[in-house]
């Protein structure tokens, strides 16, 4: 009986140790006029060029009402994607990008392949016959990732506490990714952030009334 409760509290100790050093990071983002940012990309890599272990998953990207859904999507280095097309139209993804350089031909339905991104790195999205499809995979080195909502809000959880830097990406910024140093402490971590966006946004949207049926 005695060593049951010993290890009783044995356990409680060690278990309240690995909680109190979790820590998350909540982010809000923004442009510069104030406006809360969707689909900001936020990250933290390691400050001395290591790279942190992640995970590699199956993930999809979704073709709906000649849109990609999600129009962002984060996938970890080696991850593979599925790319299935839920219109009763035919369309023909491609990447041009240097990340990824990729096409899948004219189809329907779900491809029977999936595609690998083997290095990080943002790999824009365009379909062969809507012009206006436009979509982002956003391959990161990092299990630490997050993307905001319509609100320009993020989490970022179970992170180990320590010094790391944050990357920022968002399909309108002006110039280059932004990174800076960050402490991440035991426990809740939050910020804002202002990101300078491009003033001139070009809506790309179906054009109503001339579908031509592709
Ligand atoms: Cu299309």
């Amino acid at each position: 009986m005695k060593t049951h409760l010993k290890l009783s509290i044995l356990c409680s100790c060690i278990c309240v140790g690995i909680v109190s050093q979790a820590a998350n990071l909540s982010a809000t983002i923004s442009n510069q006029s104030d406006t809360y940012l969707e689909d900001a990309v936020v990250y933290l890599t390691a400050t001395d060029g290591q790279t942190l272990e992640y995970t590699q998953k199956n993930e999809v990207v979704d073709q709906i009402n000649k849109q990609f859904v999600q129009k962002v999507k984060i996938v970890t280095v080696g991850s593979k994607v599925s790319f299935p097309n839920k219109d009763d139209i035919h369309h023909h993804v491609y990447s041009f990008s240097e990340p990824k350089n990729f096409e899948l031909p004219l189809y329907e339905g779900v491809p029977s392949e999936l595609v690998e991104f083997p290095k990080k790195g943002v790999v824009s999205l365009g379909c062969n016959i809507h012009d206006w499809m436009k979509g982002y995979v956003v391959v990161v080195d990092t299990p630490y990732y997050a993307k905001s909502t319509k609100n320009g809000s993020l989490e970022i959880s179970g992170i180990t506490p320590g010094n790391y830097i944050i990357n920022y990406w968002h399909p309108n910024l002006q110039g280059a990714p932004q990174q800076e140093p960050i402490q991440i402490k035991a426990g809740n971590n939050s910020l804002v952030k202002q990101l300078k966006t491009k003033t001139k946004i070009k809506a790309r949207r179906a054009p109503r009334g001339r579908d031509r049926g592709y």
